[in-house]
């Protein structure tokens, strides 16, 4: 095991990564930038260095500076979080190079799955079920007209280095599709410095599920699940439940078994999400994170198992001791992300926390690192917390999350919680009847009707 972790990351994730580490007895080091001295994983960590100014590509970002910090302590891993290094297939090879561990998967690995064209192929080759679409690259106009045919319109064409929906282009036409495909070319290789782009089916009306796993890169791996992430505004998730609420126990253990022997083929190590549409049905494998996510907990909930000490365990070289048959989901878990900003507008919300209330009781756990006269800063993301809620079932859940949601107080800046007020009376929630557009649908319905 290690004996000292240093985590590249800061907010809730960080303080995540340090309950953890303490819990398995590992020494911490946090990383921060010169605004972050006075944050909470900061204070927790048992030593912390300053990375650099508050920019996050001058800190959270900057390799070299990390790679010293590692070295000034002797940190033997790091752990990345989610978001700035933590899919950076560089960062996990330069320190496979330097001998210290990444606590995630192979830089192999990162690189295959980062690369959406290759993440779909490698995907088609372990069977797991695809969009329909070209089979790589689409090199020319007319090569995406004869896809367009064969597949039948509307298609979208998608950059191979995008991902959270940057980068994609909708035809709806033969007519439309010349314009679509160099457009969407043009505009990845501004965003991305790469213009490879591939094609697929549009479906119209899809939810979106995502499966977690865990491996142990020696050929073990089990799947943890599914959960629905449908409530997205600008491909940021607000509202993510476990189990997702439109599937049967069989369709997610077939998925899920579906999912867990490719990444036993992979010899995947560390944990994973696999992202799905889904429609009618049917499941369409669109792309793989290789990290930890945010919206973790809910599986955390429902499953009983740590996901981040199982990270910490396989990164170590343990072998994975998760049996699938031992594997199950109890009641119903639904996380909401607090974010410092507008529930209406999202415009951010930095500033000075004056009151600070979180909520508690049974089947409750908050995921934060703010306190009572903290500062949010402007220079991070607006994500401070996280509400997780458990019930029995879906409906018990729903009931203690609206008095979670009451109960909760933050004084000082605008947060996301008087929007999931709002949310937890319509009847598309309460039923569990919404996809991918749901909340844009209801964003612009209930703004005009405020007149805003
Ligand atoms: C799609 C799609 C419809 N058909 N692919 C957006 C983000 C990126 N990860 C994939 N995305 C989509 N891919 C096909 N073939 C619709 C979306 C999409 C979406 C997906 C998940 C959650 C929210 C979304 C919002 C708009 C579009």
């Amino acid at each position: 095991m290690f004996s000292k972790v240093l985590i590249a990351n800061r907010g809730e994730i960080a303080l995540r990564i340090l309950r953890a580490c303490k819990e398995l007895g590992i020494q911490t080091v946090a990383v921060h930038s010169v605004a972050d001295a006075h944050a909470m994983h900061v204070r927790l960590a048992d030593e912390s260095v300053c990375i650099g100014p508050n920019p996050a590509s001058e800190s959270y970002l900057n390799i070299p500076s990390i790679l010293a910090a590692c070295e000034i302590t002797g940190a033997d891993a790091v752990h990345p979080g989610y978001g700035f290094l933590s899919e950076n297939a560089r960062f996990a090879r330069i320190l496979e190079e330097h001998n210290i561990t990444f606590i995630g998967p192979s830089s192999h690995h990162i690189e295959i799955m980062g690369d959406k064209i290759q993440a779909k192929k490698t995907a088609m080759e372990l069977g797991i079920p695809c969009v329909p679409g070209s089979t790589g690259e689409v090199k020319t106009a007319e090569e995406a007209r004869k896809i367009g045919a064969e597949i039948g319109y509307p298609v979208l064409v998608k950059a191979a280095s995008g991902g959270g929906g940057r980068g994609m282009k909708l035809a709806n036409s033969a007519e439309e599709m010349a314009n679509a495909w160099s457009m969407a070319r043009s505009e990845a290789k501004t965003a991305f410095g790469d213009d490879a782009v591939y094609i697929e089916k549009y479906l119209a009306k899809p939810r979106h599920i995502e499966i977690q796993v865990i491996g142990d890169g020696r050929g073990h791996a089990v799947h943890l699940g599914d959960r629905d992430c449908s409530l997205q505004r600008r491909h940021q998730k607000i509202w993510e439940e476990a189990t997702a609420p439109s599937l049967s126990s069989k369709q997610r253990s077939d998925i899920g078994m579906i999912v867990a022997n490719a990444m036993k083929k992979l010899k995947y190590a560390g944990a994973g999400t696999i992202e799905f549409l889904y429609e009618d049905g049917e499941f369409y494998f669109i792309e793989m994170n290789t990290r930890i996510q945010v919206e973790h907990p809910v599986t955390e909930r429902i499953t009983n198992i740590d996901i981040v000490y199982e990270q910490i365990r396989v990164a170590a070289g343990e072998e994975l001791r998760l049996k699938q048959e031992e594997i199950t989901f109890w009641g119903h878990a639904i996380e909401l992300r607090i974010n410092a900003e507008d529930g209406r507008t999202f415009i951010p919300s930095p500033g000075k926390i004056t009151y600070y209330h979180p909520a508690g009781g049974v089947g409750v756990r908050v995921d934060a690192a703010i306190y009572q006269g903290y500062t949010v800063l402007p220079y991070y993301d607006s994500l401070i917390g996280k509400l997780i809620v458990h019930g029995r079932d879906r409906k018990e859940c729903l009931q203690r999350l609206s008095r979670a949601v009451d109960e909760f107080i933050i004084d000082g800046i605008n947060t996301t919680l008087p929007l999931f007020q709002d949310l937890l009376k319509e009847p598309d929630i309460i039923s569990g009847d919404y996809d991918i557009h749901w909340l844009e649908k209801y964003l612009a319905r209930t703004n005009q009707q405020a007149g805003s």
